[in-house]
């Protein structure tokens, strides 16, 4: 802190200040692009939710500094140290104001491409299926790369701070993305170009889409809701309050698609319950009504009403989850990070109890075939190991040691080795190869020393594996995965996931859901 102060003071020693207070500071000099609600404009929201990851001395050396390659300036020399403190300070407080955000909000928000004409087949001319999206968070953009050239096709503007996993249509031509600020865009991969973009909540999670493309789920934290996009035109089709059967609010922790129940399922972060909300009316949902505790929005059941809802009842909220192949299971983390939970969807309640501390990311899971049993593989965001689970006897095979905690793991069906990457502390440079049987570490690579390295995505036919360099000078890295060689080396700004279109709609066991 005094570091700081003494860094303020020198960039403000020379401008001579004015006082107002934060409200008037901010009307004056934020509020053209944040918004005068401060729920964003061109730029992002400024709430805590939205800001709660960026916290302290580092928000007001951002309204002092600006931020670099962004339309973000710097205000040292309009406003004093003491006014840039208090406006932090301010904005992280929550809004005085009741938040409203419901279909007529999300409705005005929305914003159609004007130059977009639907092309009859693809613009380019490798093989639609083989694409990767990469998601370039440096200065908010995405681009297109041919998955055999590497060739890129396409590099298309983004909202601020796109976050989760893109949702691509069955059929693979269109990608859906979300942002942390709740905008979705819908991406023609035809026309290599944005189709239109709504606001489906304040401040969100992640995306679903239905098994038929239909529908696209928004799990929000702020309002507490799950909004229901119609994929065709992003309209409002049906809007969920979160609450539990008594009645009280919670934010959503993720949302997946379970493909086999056409269903959405999603797990409640402040109220110990996960939901299960029918997409289509051949849903197993509507024909194994175990507990009697399944519901329309109206509270009846229907079963010819799309959206029918089932409360699965857990002794503790859990964070985000991942789905057994058979997505007859699902196992979660608590929120102490100290126990993952695994619930039988089929039945509809919690059957075992796994010692998983240190924070497991099972979001990040993949699952294979090892020994003639399926087990899956977990990376745990505060210890430097991967476990790797029985899903038969839920038991932990093995805890493999790493370099560090890591947050993403991959793999691919013709693939022996997984990827694991260390994604926090001193060698979060390195990547782990790991054998899938005898599940030894194989390679670590150090591709670029000091930058950090992470997250893996292999194209459709498992010959090459895409590693991010995650700085904003960073690049994606192309591996020949049989040989471990790095083959081609592709300059991006903070690349973060990246994602292949043929793996993602196939559900391929070795990439996330
Ligand atoms: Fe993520 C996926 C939650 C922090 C980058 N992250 C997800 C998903 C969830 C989630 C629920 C699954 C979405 C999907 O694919 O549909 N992430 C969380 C958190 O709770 C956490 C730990 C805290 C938070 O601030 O929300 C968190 N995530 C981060 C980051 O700090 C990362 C590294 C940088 C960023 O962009 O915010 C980050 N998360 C990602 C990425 C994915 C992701 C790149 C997609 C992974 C994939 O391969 O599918």
């Amino acid at each position: 802190m005094i570091r700081f102060t003494v860094f303020i003071s020198l960039l403000v020693a020379a401008a001579a200040p004015l006082r107002a207070g934060p409200v008037l500071d901010y009307a004056t000099h934020c509020a053209v692009c944040h918004g005068a609600d401060r729920l964003g404009g061109t730029g992002p929201a400024l709430i805590p939710e939205a800001l709660n990851r960026l916290r302290g001395a580092d928000l007001a050396v951002v309204i002092a500094q600006g931020r670099a390659a962004t339309q973000m300036p710097g205000f040292a020399n309009i406003l004093d140290e003491e006014a840039i403190v208090a406006l932090a300070a301010w904005l992280e407080s929550p809004l005085e104001a009741e938040l409203d955000w419901g279909e007529a909000e999300i409705t005005a928000s929305l914003e159609t491409n004007a130059g977009y004409v639907r092309p009859d087949a693809p613009v380019f001319s490798g093989d639609p299926l083989n694409l990767f999206v990469v998601v370039e968070t440096g200065d908010s953009h995405l681009s297109v790369l041919d998955g055999d050239s590497f060739e890129r096709l396409a590099r298309l503007p983004t909202p601020y701070a796109v976050h989760g996993g893109p949702k691509f249509t069955p059929d693979g031509r269109h990608v859906f993305v979300m942002s942390r600020d709740g905008w979705v865009q819908k991406i023609d991969l035809w026309a290599l170009e944005e189709v239109a973009r709504v606001r489906a909540g304040i401040n969100s999670r992640n995306i679903a889409l239905s098994k038929d493309g239909r529908w696209l789920a928004v799990a929000n934290y702020l309002p507490t809701t799950l909004t229901i996009l119609s994929t065709e035109d992003l309209s409002v089709a049906r809007i969920l309050d979160v609450t539990d059967a008594g009645g009280t609010p919670s934010r959503v922790s993720a949302v997946y698609q379970a493909a086999p129940r056409a269903s959405f399922v999603l797990a409640l972060k402040d109220v110990p319950e996960i939901w299960e909300i029918a997409t289509d009316s051949e849903a197993p949902l509507f024909t194994s009504l175990v507990h009697g505790d399944e519901q329309g929005s109206d509270g009846a059941v229907r079963t010819e009403e799309l959206f029918v809802r089932r409360r699965i009842k857990l002794r503790a909220p859990i964070e985000d989850f991942f789905f057994t192949m058979d997505y007859a299971h699902l196992i979660g983390a608590s929120r102490d990070g100290e126990r993952g939970v695994v619930v039988d969807l089929i039945e509809g309640r919690e059957i075992a109890e796994l010692p998983l501390g240190g924070m497991p990311h099972l979001g990040s899971g993949i699952s294979w075939e090892r020994h003639g049993r399926r087990v899956l593989a977990t990376p745990h965001l505060r210890e430097p190991m991967l476990s790797v689970i029985d899903t038969g006897s839920w038991q932990v095979v093995q805890e493999i040691v790493m370099e560090g905690p890591g947050f993403f793991l991959r793999s691919h069906e013709t693939s022996p080795y997984l990827w694991a990457d260390v994604f926090f502390g001193p060698n979060r440079d390195v990547i782990h190869v790991i054998d899938k049987e005898s599940l030894e570490i194989v390679r670590t690579l150090r591709p670029v020393p000091g930058a950090t390295v992470a997250h893996v995505e292999f194209d459709r036919h498992g010959r090459h594996a895409l590693v991010s360099v995650w700085e904003d000078d960073g690049a994606i890295l192309v591996y020949d995965a049989a040989s471990l060689e790095e083959v081609r080396r592709i300059p991006m700004r903070k690349p973060s996931g990246k994602y292949n279109v043929w793996n993602k709609i196939t559900f391929s066991e070795g990439t996330s859901h």
